[in-house]
């Protein structure tokens, strides 16, 4: 028996150190998520998360449960474990020049994805690039999309009100949606937004909020959700009103997500913007790159589309992009 426990543990002292010489050569990726508030952010944590192992790194991980003060001490552990990159979304745009300079002098290059956070450096060499979506553009789209929606139906010139769920408030994602928003309506002053609050990018939150407009809003016509948790929450709002999401209420999200596809189908919801969460193939060839000594453009956004229940509502500047059916994509559609 004594032989047998001897043998066993020298066996794991051979395996423990196999491993250990193992990860002196594997890279050490550490990335710092912001919670788990939606669909989008699940999909974004387990694609980027994959991707990480799926490259034979190491991962750590940490969710900051939604508190900028939980990232900042990820942010330092990171530093004290020194991991060889950091994948960085900050939770608010604001709030980061000590803890992002701590990180540049510790020289560990930082990948940011998502949320961009605005900081007061000098010049940008505290990041090595950034990828996520475009969200002045996001809320752009919504707007073009709403207005040109009723131009199609020969309903362009009739007084619309807009009520609005934003995001986290201070989220880039937030604050660039609505200004994107606010510029492009602002074009067409029949379309006005004539309540605007936070839902906090949550289901729960959005339904909420929306029950206390439907009470506090003389006349909606259309909702735009920041995110489709938010937008899915308020149809239950106004279900629960006795109104029709859909007709009675046009809505419109963002993220397109598969329920909001389903959504759509249903005739519950009449549009969503896409903003993609799947990232981690991009964090992956930036770090591959880095490591062989490549450098990337600072900012990089990714091709998406805009998804409604007919298709062919213009919804770009130019108006050349056509949105998509989501009958079409729904069963592509994995998130
Ligand atoms: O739209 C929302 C999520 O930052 C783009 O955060 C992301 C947003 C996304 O919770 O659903």
């Amino acid at each position: 028996m004594k032989k047998l426990i001897a043998v066993m543990l020298a066996l794991v002292l051979v395996l423990a150190l196999g491993a250990t010489a193992l990860a002196a050569d594997t890279l050490t990726v550490a990335f710092s998520q912001i919670g788990q508030e939606s669909d989008w952010r699940t999909a974004n944590t387990d694609d980027v998360k994959n991707a990480i192992e799926g490259a034979g790194w190491n991962l750590v991980y940490d969710d900051a449960q939604q508190k900028q003060e939980n990232q900042v001490k990820a942010l330092r552990n990171f530093i004290t474990q020194g991991v060889d990159y950091i994948v960085f979304t900050a939770i608010v745009t604001t709030g980061w020049d000590e803890v992002l300079a701590e990180v540049k002098e510790a020289g560990i290059p930082l990948v940011l994805i998502d949320r961009f956070p605005q900081t007061g450096f000098a010049d940008d060499s505290w990041y090595t690039t950034y990828f996520g979506g475009d969200f002045p553009e996001e809320g752009a789209r919504a707007a073009r999309w709403i207005v040109n929606y009723y131009n199609s139906l020969g309903r362009g010139s009739e007084e619309v009100n807009i009520v609005r769920l934003e995001g986290t408030t201070g989220a880039d994602a937030q604050v660039g949606r609505s200004k994107g928003f606010d510029e492009e309506i602002a074009k067409t002053p029949n379309f006005k937004v004539v309540a605007s609050q936070t839902g906090n990018f949550t289901g729960a939150e959005g339904q909420a909020v929306m029950e206390s407009l439907l009470k506090s809003v003389e006349k909606i016509d259309v909702l735009w959700a920041e995110n489709d948790n938010m937008a899915l929450g308020a149809i239950e709002a106004i279900k629960a009103a006795g109104l029709q999401p859909g007709k009675d209420i046009i809505i419109v999200g963002c993220d397109a997500i598969k329920l909001a596809f389903e959504a759509i189908v249903k005739g519950e919801m009449n549009c969503t913007v896409e903003c993609t969460p799947l990232m981690g193939s991009r964090v992956v060839e930036v770090i591959t790159g880095l490591e062989a000594g490549e450098t990337f453009d600072k900012v990089v956004h990714p091709v998406e589309y805009v998804y409604d229940s007919m298709g062919g509502i213009p919804y770009t500047a130019d108006g050349a992009a056509l949105t998509l059916k989501a009958e079409d994509h729904v069963s592509e559609r994995l998130y």
